[in-house]
């Protein structure tokens, strides 16, 4: 928990200090690449009433031409972190872990988005709120590990994704 504190601390400074640059990465949540892999129209939420629970929402391209997995999620600030995916039986939706990974197709891309897939984290550090970077890593089979981190919007704020789609 110390070093996530650190960690949180530090990209806050960072946040404030850093130029045009950073602040723009923040407000768009990418792209990073990693090799063949890009991630970007990143964004967070955390869960109302003060739960501690937050959901990642992302877009993964594979512009390799062999296919590649997503073996795990992490971070720093959350004391678990999980890829989830919604299934809707009999009109109710529930989450459940997938714990085989997330196949990323070549030349293909998995989108995480509200009410399928997404990153779900238990236990978020207080020190993330909105407006906050909530700091993630990937590990992917083949391209290694990406760390990124994801600006925190508000609860009811659109899909920042839908607007960044519209440019
Ligand atoms: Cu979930």
């Amino acid at each position: 928990m110390g070093l996530a504190v650190l960690r949180a601390a530090a990209i806050t400074a960072f946040a404030v200090l850093a130029g045009t640059a950073n602040v723009l990465a923040a407000e768009t949540g990418g792209p990073w690449k990693l090799g063949d892999i890009v991630v970007e129209q990143a964004w967070a939420r955390l869960a109302p009433g003060g739960a501690r629970t937050g959901a990642v929402y992302l877009t993964v391209h594979n512009k390799s031409g062999q296919d590649d997995l997503l073996l795990a999620v992490d971070s720093p600030v959350a004391e678990s972190t999980a890829v989830h995916e919604t299934i809707v039986e009999n009109d109710v939706a529930r989450m459940e872990p997938l714990p085989a990974g997330v196949n990323l197709p070549s030349h293909g891309e998995v989108v995480m988005r509200p009410g399928g897939m997404h990153i779900m984290m238990t236990g978020v550090s207080s020190d993330i709120r909105v407006g906050s970077l909530m700091p993630v890593k990937m590990v992917f089979r083949d391209a290694g590990s990406l760390d990124f981190d994801v600006p925190v919007v508000p609860l009811g704020a659109s899909d920042p994704a839908e607007k960044h789609l519209k440019h």
